[in-house]
């Protein structure tokens, strides 16, 4: 915990934290404004009485156990969602998946397509479709590499007096973008995330760094998978938000898009306006729901 001189306190959390309007499985994140009781003496020490209201956060399907929720942060003003075209390759619906977490808050989320270093003429292909198709949809797309420098200004000045978090999957080259943006951080790269075997990570924790130019940002583990055991059906639906905004012209308020007759959504993809590429990540996203609640459902049977 920070203080707003700039020290650092180590905290314990005390009795139950009363929480506006989430449970999540860490109480406290990176990001949460609180109260803070200093013990007594001059140990420095003191305990989070309290949780202010936050003004948003990112929430994930807890790695661990799947009807828990793991909160990410807090009170961000955007994220950086990192992610490659090369080394790792391109998991697309990644990025998808991403934007369903910070949709809800309305996060503005810029995506860096990182080791521009790396691109031959196929990837600045790859690179060109993806900048058209995201920022089509409001969302930032740009190239970087922490190995020829390239993209990095405009990036720190996008960082510039705003808090951050940054986010991907690992190997994606996010903490040697941390240090090369921020020199003496020390972030340790090229880490081999922890494997439980049983398909999860074991370890999450976010951490928070103070930029020389102005800015907070956030550092966070490598994300393996993301599922949505927390959302329903509509909830997946209301979160692209293109087909959120064509909703309207479908034929049934309630419409999921998938082969409800009168489907604007639909109607869109096959017009080309609507990318079809989004369209099959949400069908993908929208089937493993619809399991999920099938087998909650039936789970006592
Ligand atoms: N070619 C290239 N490799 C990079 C770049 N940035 C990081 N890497 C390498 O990618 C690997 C993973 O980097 P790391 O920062 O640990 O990724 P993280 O897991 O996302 O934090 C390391 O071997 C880095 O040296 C880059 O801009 N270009
Ligand atoms: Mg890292
Ligand atoms: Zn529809």
């Amino acid at each position: 915990m920070r203080l707003e001189d700039g020290e650092i306190l180590p905290c314990r959390i005390i009795g139950k934290l009363r929480l506006d309007d989430i449970r999540t499985t860490n109480p406290v994140g990176v990001g949460d404004q609180v109260t803070v009781d200093l013990d007594d003496g001059d140990t420095r020490t003191g305990s989070i009485i309290e949780v202010l209201p936050r003004r948003n956060y990112v929430v994930r399907q807890s790695p661990r156990k799947k009807h828990e929720l793991h909160l990410l942060a807090a009170n961000i003003d955007q994220a950086v969602l990192v992610t490659t075209i090369i080394e790792p390759n391109l998991k697309l619906g990644f990025i998808d998946r991403f934007l369903l977490m910070t949709e809800p808050h309305d996060i503005p989320v810029i995506i860096v397509i990182n080791k521009s270093d790396l691109f031959g003429e196929e990837e600045e292909e790859i690179f060109g479709g993806l900048k058209i198709m995201y920022e089509e949809i409001g969302h930032q797309v740009m190239s970087c590499s922490s190995y020829n420098g390239q993209g990095l200004p405009e990036l720190k000045q996008l960082l510039k007096d705003k808090t951050t978090l940054v986010a991907g999957q690992s190997g994606v080259g996010k903490s040697t973008l941390i240090n090369t943006l921020q020199p003496g951080l020390g972030l340790k790269t090229d880490e081999i995330s922890d494997y439980s075997g049983k398909g999860q990570h074991t370890t999450t924790f976010a951490e928070m760094f103070t930029l020389d130019w102005g800015g907070y940002i956030i550092d966070t583990p490598g994300i393996k998978m993301l599922s949505f055991n927390n959302l329903e059906p509509l909830d997946v639906a209301h979160n692209f938000r293109e087909f959120f905004a064509k909703s309207s012209e479908c034929r049934f308020p309630n419409c999921l898009h998938r082969d409800e007759p009168g489907c604007a959504v639909k109607v869109a993809v096959e017009q080309g306006t609507i990318s079809s590429l989004r369209y099959e990540h949400y069908l993908q996203i929208l089937s493993e729901v619809d399991d999920q609640n099938y087998w909650e459902r039936h789970k006592n049977l």
